[in-house]
């Protein structure tokens, strides 16, 4: 049996991504709840540059950053391939994967402003919008999933597009992903959602609407 420990918090969409990842390849592990604010001294032994989860440690092996545990995983268990095969395909998914973090710092930090007035919440709103059309546009275009009929690991790397950026949107009242606005995303993240391996795999929406809440309140206050 492999020794594979993954430490995450339950709130987080990077330790998402790797739960997704081992279970869709039907790998078992133990899973570890870590603290936010009492950090184990495992996580900060395993991660003591970023002191972040996700970390994957396989028997004396540690590997952090969710896209490079990604990969570690992807590399390590092959079957259920999640990326392409082809190299040039493989580039391309790779780009997505990256812009995955863009997305995160442009349409998600949209939530965590204080704006001074009207018009720069418009402005956060639509640079938020206009970044997601790209990725329609450009990476999901009329394709099912990004890979094509099957879930990959770009797919995963925008899980946050489903609850996360669901709760958010509820919490502060701006929709982006709607069906009139960005209707192939919108449609993507319901079938994202209904991948069994997801649906059985997501934080409590109630729960996790409450902890951003809390995330954004705290954030916003200590802007300002
Ligand atoms: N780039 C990292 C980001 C990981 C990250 O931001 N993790 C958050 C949880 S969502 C964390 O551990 N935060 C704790 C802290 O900042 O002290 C990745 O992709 O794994």
């Amino acid at each position: 049996m492999e020794d594979v420990k993954l430490l995450g918090f339950w709130t987080s969409l990077y330790s998402h991504r790797v739960i997704w990842t081992l279970k869709l390849k039907g790998i078992n592990y133990e899973y570890i709840e870590e603290d936010k604010v009492n950090k184990s001294d495992l996580l900060l032994r395993s991660n003591p540059i970023y002191k972040k989860v996700p970390v994957l440690i396989h028997g004396r092996k540690v590997i952090v950053e969710s896209p490079v545990i990604l990969e570690y995983i992807e590399e390590t268990w092959p079957d259920t391939p999640l990326l392409p095969k082809d190299t040039y395909d493989k580039a391309v998914a790779r780009f997505w994967i990256k812009f995955a973090d863009d997305v995160v710092k442009i349409v998600i930090a949209t939530f965590f402003q204080a704006f001074k007035d009207e018009q720069e919440k418009e402005d956060a709103i639509q640079k938020a919008l206009e970044t997601l059309k790209v990725l329609e546009d450009q990476g999901l275009g009329d394709k099912k999933f990004f890979g094509g009929n099957e879930i990959s690991m770009v797919d995963i790397s925008y899980g946050v597009l489903g609850i996360w950026l669901e709760g958010l949107e509820e919490i502060v009242g701006i929709k982006l992903v709607e069906a009139n606005k960005l209707p192939r995303l919108h449609a993507w993240r319901h079938r994202f959602k209904q991948i069994p391996v997801i649906k059985d795999n997501l934080p409590d929406y109630e729960k996790l609407k409450t902890h951003l809440q809390w995330r954004r309140e705290g954030t916003i206050s200590f802007k300002y």
